[in-house]
């Protein structure tokens, strides 16, 4: 397929001239029930409603020419079936199949990426001997008690997506099943999460891809030695997720061993080995069926090219319409759901590390913007603190807004007239009224020039299925922005160049140089007191 330049594109013309004069949202009937009907779609188990958007049917259709143009959906389909796109043409790169989707074509035949899905189909098979064992109480730990506590060991990929999954569905949680997270290669970090852990019931996993992650490593170290400590075998509390032939794999060092595969890009990775070992465990195997199909269920709603019915394409484009017509510079995904307040992280990640790129897909200097930069908390939380700035700032933050029609746990009140959840969901829709329409106000600091644009995404409860959905969702959402903007989403060489720099600066504190010249890094490490 012949990838074509993001400005080389006759719709990206059609689009700037529009973007000259967007739809005003604050303009007398701007928002009539009609267009808040005709602005959202259902797929899924989610409704997407972005009438607040500064967009009208013109604008759409030039969107749906730029998908048609660039060949989203066909790139899309590509990735699936196993194409190549982890690449720079002409440039040594990774060069590899981008398979994430493979990990969860499970529930339709034929798969699209057989081999893949067939190795996915192995692991998950491990995993679940592995739970039953845990279950039925066949594996339990030296004094024949069973695991209560399972502690993901990794950073990045192999952190965030988990963590934020584990946190979203920790109300599913199985009876007496806890996990905790280790990343940061702080010590402090391991030693909060070890504090009162009871060790002989807790297993830990160490998740690297590439099984050489400084963090990772020095922190299994640390796990091995407190385990050592307490005078317990750390071969049987430790399973190990990594990359085949990878320096981490060894199943002669771990009770139990499980591989992810070099086609699964690490922030794209939670719903493989490196997510499923700990949310099974703390789910169960069906509640991880669950997710898997919920993930699966959006994988397949991305493949249709009517960018009014494909909602990760939609709300790719409307970010595009955002980004690059109307030039705005951030994105902030705001979730009414406590249970989510990790996933603008993993979102943070999986955007900013896919779609943080200069050069194309040819190695050229691109010359439009690409990835935004995205941050988030959960609401209502973020309106008594950072929304002034979103309300009345001087920088213009589209907003995504993520809630649920019921609760989670179930436990709610009635105050005055209206339970908690719907106060929840009632500020969320609010927040999204008062951006797209503004306040006149005579007085000049209480006026809200309205015209922000936000969406709301909507669903019934966040289950399982519906995280799985979710995490597709933007997974989908950040790939097809790269594939328009012609950039290669699935490499992170500035994250490498991290790897690199922080091992040269650790060798000058392993050994210290006799030599009287010193390196920059030498002078560094001396004023910043951290060399004699
Ligand atoms: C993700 C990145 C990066 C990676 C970590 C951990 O896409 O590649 O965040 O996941 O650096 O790498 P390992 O899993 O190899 O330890």
């Amino acid at each position: 397929m012949q990838y074509k330049d993001f400005s080389a594109l006759e719709s990206t013309a059609k689009l700037a001239q529009l973007a000259a004069k967007p739809y005003n949202l604050t303009q007398p009937g701007a928002l009539s029930p009609e267009r808040i009907q005709r602005f959202s779609v259902s797929s899924c188990g989610f409704t997407l409603l972005y009438a607040t958007e500064r967009l009208d049917e013109t604008v759409l259709d030039a969107l749906q020419e730029l998908a048609d143009e660039a060949h989203l959906v066909e790139q899309f389909m590509a990735m699936k079936k196993g194409a190549v796109l982890n690449r720079i043409e002409g440039y040594p790169c990774e060069n590899r199949q981008v398979l994430h989707t493979a990990s969860r074509d499970l529930f339709g035949e034929p798969p699209h990426a057989a081999a893949a899905t067939a190795k996915a189909r192995a692991e998950l098979d491990k995993l679940r001997r592995f739970l039953d064992d845990l279950d039925s109480g066949k594996l339990v730990n030296s004094q024949g008690e069973r695991f209560t506590t399972l502690v993901q060991v990794g950073i990045g990929g192999s952190d965030l997506g988990p963590r934020a999954l584990s946190l979203a569905l920790n109300a599913f949680a199985l009876p007496e099943r806890e996990v905790r997270f280790i990343a940061n290669v702080d010590p402090d970090d391991a030693a909060a999460v070890l504090a009162g852990l009871n060790l002989r019931q807790t297993l830990f996993v160490i998740v690297s891809k590439s099984g050489s992650t400084l963090e990772t490593l020095t922190n299994e170290e640390l796990v091995r030695a407190a385990l050592r400590e307490a005078g317990l075998e750390p071969k049987q509390h430790l399973l190990a997720v990594t990359g085949e032939g990878s320096p981490m794999d060894d199943p002669s060092r771990y009770l139990a061993s499980f591989y992810m595969y070099d086609y699964i890009g690490g922030r794209y990775s939670a719903t493989s080995m490196v997510g499923a070992v700990t949310l099974g465990f703390l789910l169960g195997y069906e509640a991880l069926m669950d997710l898997l199909r919920g993930a699966w269920e959006m994988d397949m709603a991305a493949e249709q090219s009517n960018i009014r019915k494909n909602l990760p394409l939609l709300m790719a484009l409307i970010g595009i319409w955002n980004r690059n017509f109307l030039g705005y510079n951030t994105c902030a995904v705001l979730p009414y759901s406590q249970a989510l307040s990790r996933f603008p992280a993993h979102l943070q990640q999986c955007d900013m590390e896919s779609n943080g790129k200069s050069v194309t897909r040819q190695g050229q200097a691109v010359t439009w913007k690409t990835g935004p930069i995205v941050w988030g908390e959960p609401g209502t939380n973020g309106q008594h603190a950072f929304y002034q700035l979103i309300h009345q700032g001087t920088e213009i933050v589209p907003a995504e807004f993520i809630g649920f029609r019921k609760n989670q746990r179930g436990l709610d009140i009635q105050v005055a007239g209206t339970s908690s959840q719907e106060k929840l969901v009632a500020n969320m829709l609010a927040q999204s009224l008062a951006l797209a329409q503004g306040k006149e106000d005579s007085n000049p600091a209480r006026s809200f020039a309205g015209n922000r644009p936000n969406l709301v995404l909507l669903a019934e409860r966040l289950t399982p299925f519906q995280m799985g959905a979710l995490l597709a969702l933007y997974e989908h959402r950040i790939v097809f922005q790269g594939f328009a903007w012609n950039i290669n989403s699935f490499d992170q060489e500035g994250v490498q160049l991290g790897k690199v720099l922080a091992k040269n600066l650790l060798q000058h504190l392993a050994a210290p140089s006799r030599s009287e010249e010193q390196t920059v890094g030498e002078a560094l490490l001396k004023t910043a007191g951290m060399l004699a």
